[in-house]
């Protein structure tokens, strides 16, 4: 609703998108007072612009990871298999809303494994927290013996008194180390991409819309309304995909990161 014409040509627009922001509220409504049983703990639904899982073998400090990224309250403790089920929490990362999931440690029996590790294949990207070599390389042993190709990013925890040397880099959930950095990682290896909207004459609008790297201006237009794709007529540009300030583009230009979009439609 933040992006669309607020012009009289929009106004059935307007409308419809009204009406589907009333209908999504009461499902959400739904879902929320229908009691949980039944289903398994361990499938959970994506919510967000992607789903993090957080994996890796006992005490290499998910839960603390977890909770420095997120609004989740884990219990983090030094005993060993503390988290049983997958925790959840979301952040959000210069405006993308990202779903991290904790996800109970591996185990060294494979059969238990099986289920913590339903969320690997789904996911958009698994961070492997470690405390050593050793489980990087049980951790890939097992997620190749189960084919699970999601995109990973290896990352070292306790930085303040271990090297994991084959870790992409380490981090610290004691003093926050490289979290940003994780941060900024986690968006890379992710491939989103941040574009604003904006109406002319006016300012970019606050929140970002998030799509992935490649996406043109027709996948933009999707993400906010089907009608946007009937009726575009053309678009004008401002930032990094832009030749020069301003520039008009059609449904095929691809968009960066940054770029300012003001979308015209047909009279
Ligand atoms: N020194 C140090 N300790 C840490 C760090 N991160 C976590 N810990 C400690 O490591 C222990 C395990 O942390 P958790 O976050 O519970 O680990 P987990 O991976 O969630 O483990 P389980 O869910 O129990 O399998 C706790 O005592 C934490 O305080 C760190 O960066 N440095
Ligand atoms: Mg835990």
């Amino acid at each position: 609703m933040s992006v669309a014409p607020d012009h009289k040509g929009a106004e059935n627009l307007r409308a419809d998108i009204k009406s589907k922001i009333s209908k999504l509220k009461k499902e959400l409504e739904k879902e929320k007072s229908q009691k949980k049983g039944g289903k398994s703990k361990f499938s959970i639904k994506k919510t967000g612009d992607a789903q993090v899982v957080l994996l890796g073998f006992t005490n290499s400090g998910k839960s603390s990871l977890l909770s420095i990224l997120s609004n989740a309250k884990t219990k983090i403790s030094e005993w060993p298999y503390t988290t049983t089920i997958p925790e959840i929490g979301t952040i959000d990362i210069g405006g993308a809303k990202i779903q991290i999931v904790e996800l109970p440690s591996l185990k060294e029996d494979m059969r238990e494994n099986t289920e913590i590790l339903s969320l690997t294949r789904t996911a958009d990207l698994i961070i492997e927290l470690v405390t050593s070599n050793q489980e990087i390389e049980k951790v890939n042993q097992i997620l190749k013996m189960k084919n699970i190709t999601t995109p990973k990013l290896i990352i070292g925890n306790k930085e303040e008194y271990i090297v994991v040397t084959k870790a992409e880099f380490m981090i610290s959930c004691l003093n926050h180390t490289n979290i940003d950095r994780l941060k900024r990682e986690m968006v890379k290896k992710l491939k989103l991409i941040m574009v604003k909207t904006k109406e002319p004459g006016k300012l970019a609008a606050e929140r970002p819309i998030v799509l992935r790297n490649g996406a043109r201006i027709k996948e933009f237009a999707r993400q906010i309304h089907k009608d946007f794709i009937k009726k575009f007529s053309h678009a004008l540009i401002w930032g990094p995909s832009a030749r020069f300030q301003g520039q008009r583009v059609g449904m095929d230009h691809t968009l960066m990161d940054g770029d300012i979009i003001e979308i015209y439609l047909k009279k």
